[in-house]
Formats: C-alpha cells, sequence, structure tokens
C-alpha cells in the first residue's frame, strides 16, 4: 500500500497523519530503549496504518515505574481535591476532543462512531466521577469503648498502580482505573493492549495539557511478554489492575503471589438474556441485537445467549434472526454502518472456529454465519452478526466466551429453567430478564449470580457510578469504578487517638 493511499483514508475522515508514538515516562515522550517499534492496522481496513509504536522491554517500564515511584512521594501529599482538580480539567479536555478521540478509537479497534463517542463519554464521566470523590473519599469514625479516645479509618494510597487494559474499550477502561488510581494518590504505569495504544496515548494527551506533574501517569507500549510481566515482578508496583481474558488473568494472580501485589481482575463474561413469556418480544429483540452485536459482541458484558421462553420462542428467533440479516456491515467510521469489523484476524479466526464448533454441535444457524471478504471487506476483519437456534445448554458455543458477533438463544419453560440455564456457565459477569412481572423480575434479580443484572435490558449499558465487575471466573472479587473502584486503589489504616493522658488497654481497662 502506499502513502497516498493512507492519507486519503485519513483525510476522507479526518484522521491524524500516520507517525510513530512515543512513550510517555516521567512527563516526556520517550523512544523505547529497545529501538524497535510495531505498526497498528485499521482492522476495517489493513491499508490504514494508524501508526508506528513502541516495541518497549523491561528497562523501559522499569523507567516509568521509577519515575511513578518518584512522582508518588509528593503526589500522596498533595490534597485530594487538589488532585481533583487535574481531573476536573482532562474531562473537560476529553468532552471538547471528543470526536476527534472517538475517530481515531474507531480507526483503531473497529466499532462504530456511535460507540467510540460512548468510550470517550465514559471516560469523562469517571473523570468528573473521580473528581467529585476528591472531596469526599470517605472514612469511618466510630466511638472508642473506653474514655477520651478518638477512633476512624482513612484510606490511604498504595504507591504506584499497575495498569493492564483491553482494546475494546481502549479509553473508558483505563480511565475506569486510572482516574480512581489516581484520586487515592497513586501514580500510574500503564501498558495498554497492543491493538489500541493510541487510545491510551491520546488519554495521556489529554492528562500532559491539564498539567498533571510529572510522572504521575506514565505509558508504555509493547507486549504482554516483554512489558507485561515486568510489570508484574517489579516490586515497585503495589497493585495490578487488569482487564482481559480468564486464563491471562489467572497467570497474573499467580505472579503477583510473591511480592503480594494487591490484584484487581476483569476477565471473562458468557452473559445472559432470559426472555419471559410474558416480555414486550420487540423489546427483547432491540436488546439482543444491541446486546449480542454492539462492539461486534467484542465485551465482557455481550450478550452471547439467550433464553427464550417456549410460548414466544418461534417469534423471538424468527424476529432476531430478521433484524441481525439486516445489520449493515463495514467501516464503522461510514454514518451507514451499524456493526465494525472484529478487532484482528485472529479473532476472527476465533469466532469463524466457533460457528463450525456451533454447527458441528447440532445448533441451528439462522442468520449469518460467514466471514465476509469480498471486494472492500477483504481489507478487514468483518464478520455476519450470527444467530444460533436450537442451542442445548451444554453446547460449548453457549459455554464458552466467544467474544464475536455470535449468540446462541435457548429454550425454556419457566423462570426457574431459565435461571438455572443463566447459572451454569463458569463466568458470572452480567444478566438480564425481560419480563412484565415484577415477582419474575425480582426472583430474577435475586438469584441470578452475576455482578450486573438488568430488568428489561440487555446485558450492557454500565454506568460509572455502580460497581463494575462479576462472580466466579469473571473476576476475583474486586470491583471497579462507583465508589467500588475506590476500594482497588486505596487501603485502611485505622487510627486510635488517646487523650486521656493514661495508660488505656483495650478489650481490658473497659469497665466504667
Ligand atoms: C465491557 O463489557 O467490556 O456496560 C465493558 C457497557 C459499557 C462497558 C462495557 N459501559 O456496555
Amino acid at each position: 500500500m502506499s502513502a497516498v493511499e493512507t492519507n486519503t483514508f485519513a483525510q476522507k475522515y479526518q484522521l491524524r497523519e500516520t507517525r510513530e508514538y512515543s512513550n510517555y515516562i516521567d512527563g516526556q515522550w520517550v523512544k523505547s530503549k529497545s529501538g524497535k517499534t510495531f505498526e497498528n492496522r485499521n482492522p476495517a481496513n489493513q491499508d490504514d496504518l494508524v501508526g508506528t509504536f513502541q516495541e518497549s522491554n523491561a528497562d523501559d517500564l522499569n523507567a516509568a515505574v521509577d519515575a511513578a515511584s518518584r512522582a508518588y512521594e509528593s503526589w500522596r501529599l498533595t490534597p485530594a481535591p487538589k488532585r481533583a482538580e487535574f481531573l476536573f480539567k482532562v474531562g473537560d479536555i476529553l468532552k471538547r476532543d471528543k470526536d476527534k478521540i472517538a475517530r481515531e478509537m474507531t480507526r483503531e479497534m473497529g466499532k462504530v462512531f456511535d460507540e467510540t463517542k460512548g468510550d470517550v463519554q465514559e471516560a469523562i464521566d469517571m473523570a468528573f466521577l473521580a473528581a467529585g470523590e476528591g472531596r469526599r473519599l470517605f472514612g469511618v469514625t466510630t466511638p472508642s469503648e473506653l474514655h477520651n479516645k478518638f477512633n476512624m479509618a482513612v484510606r490511604m494510597p498504595l504507591g504506584v498502580a499497575g495498569l493492564i487494559t483491553p482494546w475494546n474499550f481502549p479509553i473508558a477502561i483505563p480511565a475506569w482505573k486510572g482516574m480512581a488510581a489516581l484520586i487515592c494518590g497513586n501514580t500510574v504505569v500503564i501498558k495498554p493492549a497492543s491493538l489500541t495504544p493510541l487510545s491510551v496515548i491520546m488519554l495521556a494527551e489529554a492528562l500532559e495539557e491539564a498539567g498533571l506533574p510529572k510522572g504521575v501517569w506514565n505509558v508504555v507500549t509493547g507486549g504482554g511478554r516483554e512489558v507485561g510481566e515486568p510489570m508484574l515482578n517489579n516490586s515497585k508496583v503495589r497493585v495490578i489492575s487488569f482487564t482481559g481474558s480468564t486464563d491471562v488473568g489467572r497467570d497474573i494472580n499467580v505472579a503477583c503471589a510473591p511480592t503480594f501485589k494487591h490484584v484487581h481482575l476483569e476477565m471473562g463474561g458468557k452473559n445472559i438474556i432470559m426472555v419471559m413469556d410474558d416480555a414486550d418480544v420487540d423489546l427483547a429483540v432491540d436488546g439482543a441485537l444491541w446486546g449480542a452485536f454492539g462492539t461486534s459482541g467484542q465485551r465482557c458484558t455481550a450478550a452471547s445467549r439467550v433464553v427464550a421462553h417456549n410460548k414466544i420462542y418461534d417469534e423471538f428467533v424468527e424476529k432476531l434472526a430478521a433484524r441481525a440479516k439486516k445489520l449493515r456491515v463495514g467501516n464503522g467510521l461510514d454514518p451507514n454502518v451499524d456493526m465494525g469489523p472484529n478487532v484482528s484476524a485472529g479473532q476472527l479466526k476465533t469466532v469463524e472456529s466457533y460457528v463450525k464448533i456451533g454447527s458441528d454441535e447440532g445448533a441451528r444457524l439462522v442468520a449469518g454465519g460467514h466471514a465476509l471478504r469480498d471486494g472492500d471487506y477483504a481489507k478487514g476483519f468483518f464478520h455476519e452478526p450470527t444467530v444460533f437456534a436450537d442451542v442445548k445448554p451444554t453446547m460449548r458455543v453457549a459455554q464458552e466466551e466467544i467474544f464475536g458477533p455470535v449468540t446462541a438463544v435457548m429454550r425454556c419453560d419457566s423462570l426457574e429453567e431459565a435461571i438455572e440455564i443463566g447459572n451454569s456457565v463458569k463466568y458470572g459477569l452480567s444478566s438480564s430478564i425481560y419480563t412484565q412481572n415484577i415477582n419474575k423480575a425480582f426472583t430474577a434479580m435475586r438469584d441470578m449470580y452475576t455482578g450486573i443484572f438488568y430488568v428489561n435490558a440487555p446485558t450492557i449499558g454500565a454506568e460509572v457510578h455502580l460497581p463494575f465487575g462479576g462472580t466466579k471466573e469473571t473476576g476475583n472479587g474486586h470491583r471497579e469504578a462507583g465508589v467500588a473502584g475506590i476500594d482497588v486503589f486505596s487501603e485502611w489504616k485505622s487510627i486510635y487517638v488517646d487523650y486521656s493522658g493514661n495508660l488505656q488497654r483495650a478489650q481490658i481497662d473497659t469497665e466504667l
């Protein structure tokens, strides 16, 4: 491909010129000590080179951790409302640049422009939420069991936070983690997914423009082995927050055990929409379509399973298949497109292999089922929105995370059966019910063992001021976003102030 063609694409969609990007370490844009770079190309059009990025190594990572560690000494002592001022500014900058950032993000990872605007909006929301928290960061005061003694518990930061972030929400998830880390007084080293370094660089540009002191936020691009592993091994990093696959999360947990780092893991999902016989079927179809094919199904919270009551099953399947067939697939920057490509050749291959697995298992293909390779599609990683019907709950397509535009529809005869099927997977991120019956809604709300639950809405649509995360193999007991996110990036210090002037022994000198 020639540079001229790249420019044509960039110009057509008002994109940045292709160039080499640097790491951001200690307030400077610097090249990797490796001397190597890697390319990042548009998944909708491999001719379009987004940029080249530093293929960093352990030296770069350790330099970033050292910088973050030095900056920590003054950042932790900066009053939290003052730290908040930087975050308010970042929120304003992201708001000002929302469309520009979103266009680059669509170019970088493929989802449609409306969705990348939502991604940037989520980062804005998170910046403002965390900034507001700067005047709260509530602790606890409580009476003492002794006379003239004052008890309280306060939050303290941990030190350097290491963030390993995914490509599907390339700015929202770094913001969930990063804004919470910063407001608590931690400094940050972030390794973005290799498929979306630019989104995290754009976030760093906003933080730099907001005047964040040097070393407080550092970005090191590169691979998991070369950058991620040294982060896990560096004893100055005190907390790791990771979003990605369950397999990688497990390895991270093990790798962090020897240095007793705090670890927050956000991993896989196999989320379900339950459609009851009294549901508004058209609304449920709208929800299933958005839940399954938003972000081309590449969300941890994607509705990759649906269980529909036998009484409405045929109507639901027919309508969902018809609507899925009508979705327009293509370049997410084109306003006439409903669904973008898969993020990479590897991801597309996974989708294709699951379509084969589903067909071999005897599931009935009612929409899609093929990669798109003709004409302009040949330049990207496109796949048709795909619906399997008559899926059995034990089939692999109903059990395993696919992370692509494929959903598996199953049958049930009752709410109890739907809940049993819903809970029968190893993940526990998100679930939802469509029903007009409040008793059913509350029963499912209580009995679905997932971290997120929706009524008359799909499995996606989390807002930043509520905890985000899941049970079982989705998480390790933590949540991010909301006030729960503050818990990941702070720890408690219980403080006892004895102003009696006497030695008072707790549990012993307690008689009046
Ligand atoms: C994810 O599913 O990977 O709830 C994150 C949503 C978004 C975040 C999703 N706010 O769909």
